[in-house]
């Protein structure tokens, strides 16, 4: 069977293409799932993707993709405040990708801090619903022979 990967989404992101195209581009997370469906199998990974607005759940998902061939993760707003989701990246095996849509580094200044980069394998940001799927490719490179 093909190696699996997480990819998991925080809060708000179930708003994606409502709002804010401006910054978020205009796709759905529904467009971005199809898109990284897509390249996961183009990668031959089998793919789930998931979304809350619950820090706790999020963590739930974490651990329980923990030895799976790697995790996506775009935690929206925790990813500036959350040492929850900092301690279960540690806790786990899998090599973790932080992602986001924007170019957090050109927006506000609070968006500046990641609790999580120090703890992931690295981080893509900037690039819209292609950050995704150049996660992907990421994963799919590092575990290649
Ligand atoms: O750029 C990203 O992917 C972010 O993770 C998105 C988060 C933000 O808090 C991070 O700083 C950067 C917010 C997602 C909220 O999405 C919305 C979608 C439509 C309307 C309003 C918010």
């Amino acid at each position: 069977m093909a190696p699996t990967i997480h990819i998991l989404n925080g809060p708000n992101l179930n708003l994606l293409g409502q709002r804010e195209p401006g910054i978020y581009g205009g796709q759905s997370l529904a467009d971005i799932e199809g898109l990284a469906g897509e390249r996961a199998k183009v990668r031959s990974f089998e793919m789930v993707f998931r979304q809350s607005n619950h820090e706790g759940q999020l963590v739930d998902w974490i651990h329980e993709a923990g030895d799976s061939a790697g995790i996506i993760l775009n935690a929206g707003a925790y990813t500036h405040t959350s040492i929850a989701l900092h301690d279960a990246i540690r806790a786990i095996a899998a090599p973790v990708i932080e992602v986001h849509l924007s170019n957090v580094f050109a927006r506000e200044p609070f968006r500046h801090h990641s609790a999580l980069s120090p703890v992931v394998h690295g981080v893509i940001c900037g690039f819209g619903a292609n950050s995704y799927c150049l996660a992907i490719d990421a994963l799919a490179d590092l575990s290649a022979p």
